[in-house]
């Protein structure tokens, strides 16, 4: 259940990003799903968690639209979070990612 919750959240948050309007989102609800996605703890969403944060048909339609295929779309999308590129995304990057 509650891995549907988030993925519903983050499925609004997603469209908000293409929509503009991610400002409103506040930094608690970012923190609270970044918690959701550090599956052990860490303070750090590394690749695998992330891989997780998603189904498989929601990473299909959204490598769809960005014409990529699942794999490409996985990788681009990390790596956008990861701004600096160590592997990992903390809530910090998280946060900053949407408010680009
Ligand atoms: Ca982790
Ligand atoms: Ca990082």
């Amino acid at each position: 259940m509650k891995k549907n919750n988030i993925t519903i959240v983050l499925a609004i948050l997603f469209t908000g990003i293409f929509s503009g309007c991610t400002a409103l989102v506040p930094d608690s609800m970012l923190n609270a799903i970044h918690q959701d996605m550090d599956k052990n703890h860490d303070g750090y969403v590394d690749y695998n968690e992330y891989l997780k944060s998603g189904s498989d048909e929601d990473f299909a339609e959204a490598a769809k639209e960005e014409g990529m295929t699942v794999e490409e779309y996985q990788k681009w999308e990390f790596n956008r979070a990861d701004a600096d590129r160590n592997g990992k995304v903390t809530a910090q990057e998280l946060i900053d990612l949407f408010r680009k």
